[in-house]
């Protein structure tokens, strides 16, 4: 596979898709990947994770996970440097991004609770919700290696709820996470759909190779899977070289199961393309 894989000429984002990713918190970018190079990252999920090779070679229902696991397997670092991926990023939210690290390799993670992935969760509440001085632009990469269809791999969001939240939606959003909390401890938790009354909702069905690139602020669940083939997915993000930025990294560095360090090669690999977070780029 090439240094930059999936990379046809870069996208050019719309002024309307644009200000629909301000207004809505997400941005669906449709084949980032073609099906056989999300083939290929099946494989090397596979192969990571020391499964049978094959697409189904997890068996669906079986869970794997690997924290930050594009960051230390350096045979995923193209995605992270992908043309197509960081222009689209760029258009959405600005030049002057970096890796923000906050990378995941999922088989089948069940169909979630409601939740925000930035470090300040509570709306309104923490350094997260303070633009004065500098703009909020984390983005969280969800990239989907699997088909709605045979798997049921989707992503539900709730459109602008990373910029507003109604006492009636926290409410509502407590409520179902703890419907959803009493399913699972029953073994039900594929049977609770995620409905939302109180805010328009979307469920964004994927087939292999699709992202999704959404404000980390926005709320969001994993869809409830379903079919006989498993649910794939690789997750990594970037944001503005800011202070929200460097808070969103430190947060998920805290957790044991994020790397501190990058790997020295991937360092320095991220300071040559200018996304290496906190960098100053040497312009002598
Ligand atoms: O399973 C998914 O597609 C979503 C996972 C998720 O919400 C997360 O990692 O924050």
């Amino acid at each position: 596979m090439s240094d930059h894989p999936g990379s046809p000429a870069p996208d050019s984002v719309s002024a309307d898709a644009r200000a629909a990713f301000e207004r809505d918190g997400f941005h669906f970018l449709r084949t980032l990947f073609s099906p056989n190079e999300a083939a290929e990252w099946r494989e090397r999920i596979n192969a990571i994770l020391e499964l049978p090779t094959g697409h189904a070679a997890a068996v669906a229902g079986a869970t794997h996970t690997l924290a930050d696991g594009i960051t230390t397997n350096s045979e995923f670092w193209p995605i992270i440097f992908n043309e197509r991926l960081l222009s689209t990023v760029r258009a959405l939210i600005g030049d002057e991004i970096r890796y923000t690290q906050h990378s995941d390799l999922h088989i089948n993670l069940p169909g979630g609770r409601w939740h925000r992935d930035n470090a300040c969760r509570e709306f309104g509440v923490g350094a997260d919700w303070d633009e004065r001085v500098q703009p909020y632009r984390v983005v969280r990469i969800a990239i989907y290696l699997s088909n709605f269809s045979d798997s049921g791999s989707s992503l539900v969001v709730l459109p602008g709820t990373h910029r507003r939240e109604t006492r009636l939606g926290r409410r509502e959003y407590v409520l179902w996470n703890k419907t959803r909390t009493f399913m699972r401890k029953y073994g039900h938790n594929e049977k609770l759909p995620h409905w939302f009354i109180t805010n328009p909702r979307r469920v964004i069905r994927t087939q292999p190779g699709d992202c999704i690139i959404f404000d980390q602020r926005l709320t969001h669940a994993g869809g409830v899977l379903g079919g006989p083939n498993p649910k794939y997915a690789m997750y990594l993000s970037y944001g503005l070289d800011n202070t929200h930025s460097q808070n969103h990294r430190a947060f998920f560095l805290n957790r044991p199961t994020y790397s501190r360090e990058l790997p020295p090669k991937l360092e320095a690999k991220l300071a040559a393309h200018n996304l290496l977070l906190g960098h100053k780029p040497n312009t002598e």
